[in-house]
């Protein structure tokens, strides 16, 4: 990368993984930079302090004024972009952006961008493997973990970034190969003031896209085609010329390609519809992006899942305990229930956390009949417990030990204990994965 000392001003906000990312990669552009974060400690700053000195590092409350005498503000994702500083500096004429327009500018390869409510990191994950299978040189990404400007390198092919709503809220043209928006449901209720202004965030994943992945079962996620996108589809039962589908027959059910079976779902590693339409999604984009199908086959042979989405743990006394922490919304919850198929009553739900402010009425039918019994915990606990309370007997809980105990003693043989919270963990954990660590660990002790 070619040395050009700037003399742009560019404040860098927020400085955990994306900001330390971001700092990298202008401090490598030669550009003049400081950084804000709103925490005194932010994880990033012994980082910088080390490697870059001469950045200076302002910590504590955003200073709108200080905001305002920079050409440029590139704000983390978890920073929201209605913090009055940012306001008022966007008003002043400051230019708002975030990483995903410095990838933009920096990267030539095609680019493969995949966001929606769910799914985003198995199909990203299942993606990865399938181009790896290909023997292409790809890069995988973005919300996923590895911030996409750590990806950035000259001998990559292929981009395939996981990108969220907050990072595509802040992204003027993200100029995809292929781009899809996987499914919409309710999340982050409570960084948006309306669905709407959520579901506007995640279309701006088609801007500039010449491929778009639509997803024929949910409306919300088909973009209003740009002039010159091609539409790839796919979706469950929706067998037709050229839609990645399922068919079922005597022998089973089968992953199609237009009228052509491709694999039997059996051979699939992971369960549930839910993930039949995420391997579906993964094939339409690897298809769109020019990839021979006999590799992506047999990824998708292989493919296990991630840990904390659906995960079986072990089977206890004949029940059977299942880890789904990753569940950070409600239509996650709602998958991961209609995935374990229970009838009359044979599931244990633990449940509750931070509900985002959450509708959290669509739960209703998803446990009605199904759920013998309901563990709530955290924060959100009464909500829950008003919103669900008249469908299963529940008992409040206030740590993942209790609630593993409370749920064997209420689970039969036979019956399915699951962790799927509905909520984000951050009021009682660093994140979801600490919450499922906790529940393993927790059920491994019975
Ligand atoms: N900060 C402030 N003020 C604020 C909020 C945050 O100063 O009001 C600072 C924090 O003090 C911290 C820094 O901003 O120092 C953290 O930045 P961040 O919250 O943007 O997080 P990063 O470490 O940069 O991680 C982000 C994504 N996090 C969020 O979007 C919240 C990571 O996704 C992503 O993996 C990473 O970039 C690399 O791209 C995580 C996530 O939870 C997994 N994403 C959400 C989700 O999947 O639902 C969107
Ligand atoms: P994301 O990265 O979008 O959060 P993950 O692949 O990590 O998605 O899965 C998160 C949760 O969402 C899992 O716990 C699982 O129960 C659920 N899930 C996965 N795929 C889907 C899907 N296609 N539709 C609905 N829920 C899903």
């Amino acid at each position: 990368m070619a040395l050009i000392v700037s003399d742009r001003r560019t404040l860098i906000v927020g400085l955990g993984a994306t900001g330390l990312s971001c700092v990298r990669h202008c401090h490598a552009l030669g550009r003049q930079l400081a950084v804000a974060d709103s925490r005194a400690q932010p994880p990033g700053l012994a980082e910088v302090r080390e490697n870059w000195p001469e950045v200076d590092v302002v910590t504590g409350a955003f200073d709108p004024e200080w905001f305002g005498s920079f050409d440029e503000l590139i704000v983390s994702p978890g920073v929201s972009l209605d913090e009055p500083a940012i306001t008022a500096a966007a008003e002043a004429g400051v230019r708002i952006s975030g990483d995903l327009d410095l990838f933009r500018e920096a990267v030539d390869a095609p680019l493969v961008a995949i966001t929606g409510s769910n799914g985003k990191s198995t199909v990203t994950t299942l993606l990865g493997e399938m181009v790896a299978e290909a023997g292409v040189n790809a890069a995988v990404g973005g919300n996923l973990g590895t911030p996409a400007l750590d990806l950035v390198a000259p001998d990559v092919a292929l981009y395939i970034l996981e990108v969220s709503s907050f990072q595509l809220e802040r992204t003027t043209d993200l100029k995809a190969e292929v781009a899809t928006v996987l499914n919409v449901s309710d999340d982050h209720m409570d960084r948006y003031p309306d669905r709407m202004s959520y579901f506007q965030a995640k279309h701006r994943i088609f801007q500039g896209a010449r491929n778009a992945v639509v997803n024929l079962d949910d409306p919300l996620s088909q973009p209003l085609l740009n002039e010159g996108m091609v539409p790839h589809f796919f979706g469950l039962f929706r067998v037709d010329l050229g839609v990645f589908s399922t068919r079922e027959d005597e022998t089973g059910l089968w992953l199609t390609q237009g009228l052509a079976n491709l694999m039997h779902a059996r051979e699939l590693g992971v369960a549930g519809m839910h993930n039949i339409a995420n391997v579906l999604a993964a094939l339409a984009l690897g298809h769109a992006a020019g990839l021979a199908m006999a590799p992506m086959l047999a990824a998708a042979r292989r493919f296990r899942g991630l840990a904390h989405r659906s995960q079986t743990i072990r089977q206890h006394d004949g029940v059977l305990w299942v880890n789904d922490s990753k569940a950070t919304n409600v239509g996650a919850t709602q998958a991961a229930i209609e995935s374990l198929a229970p009838s009359d009553g044979e599931l244990v739900l633990i449940a509750g956390g931070d509900a985002k402010g959450a509708d959290l009425s669509p739960l209703v039918s998803a446990i009605a009949g199904r759920v013998r019994h309901l563990v709530l915990m955290g924060q959100d606990a009464p909500a829950l417990e008003e919103a669900l309370g008249a469908g299963a007997a529940s008992t409040r809980v206030s740590t993942m030990e209790e609630a593993v105990t409370v749920a064997a003693g209420k689970a039969r043989p036979g019956d399915r204990v699951l962790l799927s919270p509905a909520c984000s963990s951050l009021d009682q954990y660093s994140g979801y994965e600490a919450r499922g660590e906790a529940f393993v660990r927790a059920v491994e002790a019975l």
